[in-house]
């Protein structure tokens, strides 16, 4: 699909400018080192070189002694890498000898069974090592036939070669991929503070962390101002919610993962003080449209400064012109003035401008202009534009232009603290980013830093940069509906990037990922993603007012994480951010039932937005939780399963039971719009069973529904 317009409010123009700082640094290029640098070493057994969904490359089968390829045609579930597991190499007594540096690694091992439908056919050890890491191995019986299965286990290299030996004592050994984590780079956990609605002390965390490959249970255990951990629980998800927390006191979580029994790495929160709210906070609410409050930051001695964007009027289209506003308090601003129009120059006559982003720059006492440049008519022209003026005057055209002949069209601008600029944009038809180095004025380009993503069709970028780390943000091109936002790290800007990895729910809460705002924009440690919601352009859509959805993001190590609440408390001046949840998680790993594959039902209620229920494709289907005792019911939130290009809202009703037969209904979505791909609700009364039923699935393209009844997560909230 082609890339949307893209109008710019006045707030989005404010986040544009909220943007951060920097760090030089060194690119690692040799395999055997990467892991110890952070980078996984991976290998497609059986295969040629493969990027995976993440943009994470496998290298072509290398480093082994013994064994035969093979491969499948066949479809194979549980995995969006199925290429990687449908070649494989197998034989009765084959090796991997890896060069690598010395350290502690997270192995992850992907397996298929390719031939057998039977338990006890085809059974394998395999040592790492010399060590035994995985015991009498029976793919079959752990995942059936041609479903991916993976193992994780840790191991300690003291010579520089990972040597791992498969060894069958029932047919043959075999093996689709290796993947090598170094154990320090595998894995984080963080904890956000967060307040109970309607409480006035900040005593509760909300605990969320990485998925370690290959990972099956999660013990998180808690420090106490500085004493030993104590289990609190053990879970399948990725996060937790802490309550009750005492005011005074310090604590720290600790996350250990493990396969099966097999412990693989663990992961440590920062530092959490619970506290007391201070009075006079602003309040985002997520629930309506709403602006982040924050001081606009082009402001030149006294003299604060905006500009308006004003298109053609129909049947006219395109730019018009920019009216430069100005303030000397930031609240009251006038003395309109059109600084530049489509009449200053041929290029501005039929153009349109996007991604529209002013910054000041010091050094030469300009304001800069720098925006995502097309025709009036498509999106064809793919340049970028960049005008300059002296704070106060007109400004000055400069051109619109190709950098280094490369198409650009979504764009974003991120001034690193050395005092130089980036400009980052989408190139190869949207498939891959490009990084640009601005020249020390910021009007021009200077050199063409590095292509990111490649290939992996990413839109919307926004860099900002926390503790050491530069994170790039993204959005999957999106056309208007919701759609799944990822992010990447780097500890320099100049070099490679991890892999992307996923953050929030599969739908960034129904909204686009957007820019990351720096609350206190440049100073500050709270950032928030302001996720986008085209709701004008969504199907059904009744209420196209609501534009982004404010998400609290927490850092650490090169990971960041956001979730979903109903509001945020803020202070842009003093950088206080603390999101507020309407009542306690009352769902978590509670018994889960459903009216097909009921199994599997405790998946759409673990505490991962990326485990889901399949139910059979019946419709109406149900998935009920019993919740172990009433409670007094707030809200629900429910992430839906949905398909990129197919996109779905759902038709469905909540019934609540207080003795699991009889059930009252306590909300009813059967009939009209809602949102696609995240839904919250308020609910009331009480219960202890909550059903929910999925009546049908309404797709924006097709007046069928091929939908089956599935659930990435289902959150009931009560007291
Ligand atoms: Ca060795
Ligand atoms: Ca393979
Ligand atoms: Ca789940």
């Amino acid at each position: 699909m082609w890339k949307k317009a893209k109008n710019i409010t006045k707030k989005m123009l404010v986040l544009f400018l909220s943007i951060i700082v920097t760090m030089a640094g060194i690119v690692i290029d040799s395999k055997s080192v990467q892991a110890a640098q952070g980078a996984p070493v991976k290998i497609n057994c059986g295969g040629a070189e493969y990027k995976d969904s993440s943009d994470s490359i496998f290298y072509a089968d290398n480093y082994y002694s013994g064994g035969t390829t093979g491969s499948k045609t066949d479809a194979i579930s549980g995995t969006s890498d199925a290429n990687l597991y449908r070649g494989y190499r197998y034989g009765s007594n084959f090796s991997y000898n890896i060069p690598i540096a010395n350290g502690t690694y997270v192995v992850n091992l992907k397996f298929i069974e390719t031939y057998w439908t039977a338990s006890g056919k085809r059974v394998f050890n395999v040592n790492a090592e010399g060590a035994l890491a995985i015991d009498n191995l029976d793919i079959y019986s752990q995942a059936g036939k041609f479903k991916a299965y993976d193992r994780s286990f840790r191991v300690t290299v003291s010579d520089e070669v990972l040597n791992l030996n498969f060894l069958a004592s029932s047919d043959n050994a075999i093996v689709s991929a290796i993947a090598i984590y170094a154990d320090n780079s595998v894995f984080a956990a963080v904890a956000t503070p967060f307040l109970l609605k309607g409480q006035s002390n900040v005593t509760n965390t909300k605990l969320q962390w990485s998925p370690v490959p290959g990972a099956t249970r999660y013990d998180v255990s808690r420090s106490v101002n500085g004493g030993s951990y104590s289990l609190l629980q053990s879970v399948n998800g990725t996060s937790r919610d802490d309550y009750d927390l005492t005011l005074g006191t310090t604590y720290k979580y600790e996350v250990k993962a493990y396969c099966g029994s097999t412990y693989l790495t663990a992961a440590y929160s920062a530092d959490c003080k619970p506290y007391t709210l201070q009075s006079g906070l602003n309040t985002y609410d997520n629930m309506k449209d709403d602006t982040l409050v924050q001081p606009n930051e082009l402001k030149v001695g006294n003299t604060y400064y905006r500009f308006n964007l004003v298109n053609k009027i129909s049947p006219e289209k395109g730019f018009k012109e920019f009216v430069m506003q100005t303030s000397t308090d930031d609240i009251n601003y006038g003395n309109d003035k059109v600084v530049l129009s489509y009449s200053d120059n041929t290029d501005l006559n039929n153009c349109k401008l996007e991604c529209i982003t002013f910054v000041y720059h010091a050094p030469t006492n300009k304001i800069i202009l720098w925006a995502h440049y097309e025709n009036n008519a498509d999106y064809t022209l793919a340049r970028l534009a960049v005008a300059s003026a002296t704070p106060g005057e007109n400004f000055v055209f400069h051109k619109s232009f190709q950098p280094f002949s490369n198409q650009s069209r979504d764009m974003s601008l991120y001034r690193d603290d050395d005092g130089s600029a980036y400009v980052i944009s989408s190139a190869n038809n949207n498939a891959d980013f490009i990084l640009y180095k601005l020249t020390a004025n910021w009007l021009d380009v200077a050199s063409q830093v590095s292509t990111i993503h490649q290939g992996q069709h990413r839109e919307a970028p926004s860099i900002i940069k926390k503790d050491g780390y530069y994170y790039l943000f993204s959005s999957q091109p999106a056309g208007w509906y919701p759609s799944k936002a990822m992010y990447s790290s780097t500890t320099s800007i100049v070099g490679k990037w991890s892999d992307l990895r996923p953050i929030g729910n599969a739908t960034t809460f129904s909204a686009q990922s957007g820019q990351v705002a720096g609350l206190k924009q440049g100073n500050g440690n709270n950032y928030a993603m302001m996720a986008n919601r085209w709701m004008f352009g969504w199907k059904d859509a009744v209420d196209p007012t609501q534009h982004q959805r404010m998400l609290p993001i927490t850092f650490s190590n090169g990971y960041a994480f956001f979730d979903f609440y109903e509001n945020v408390k803020y202070s842009a001046a003093n950088d206080i951010m603390v999101p507020v949840q309407d009542g306690r998680l009352i769902s978590q790993g509670k018994t889960a039932t459903s009216s097909s594959n009921s199994d599997t039902a405790n998946k759409a209620n673990d505490g991962d937005y990326y485990s889901e229920w399949v139910g059979q494709n019946t419709w109406p289907s149900t998935w009920t939780v019993d919740l172990s005792k009433a409670y007094s019911l707030t809200d629900i939130q429910i992430s839906w399963w949905m398909m990129k290009g197919s996109e779905a809202y759902y038709q469905y009703k909540v019934e609540g039971s207080t003795d699991g037969i009889n059930y009252n209904l306590l909300l009813d979505k059967s009939t009209g719009y809602h949102d696609y791909g995240f839904t919250t609700d308020s609910l009331s009364g009480t219960a202890r069973y909550i059903r929910v039923t999925l009546i049908n699935a309404k797709l924006m393209n097709n007046t069928s529904n091929w939908y089956t009844p599935q659930l990435y997560e289902v959150k009931v909230f009560g007291n």
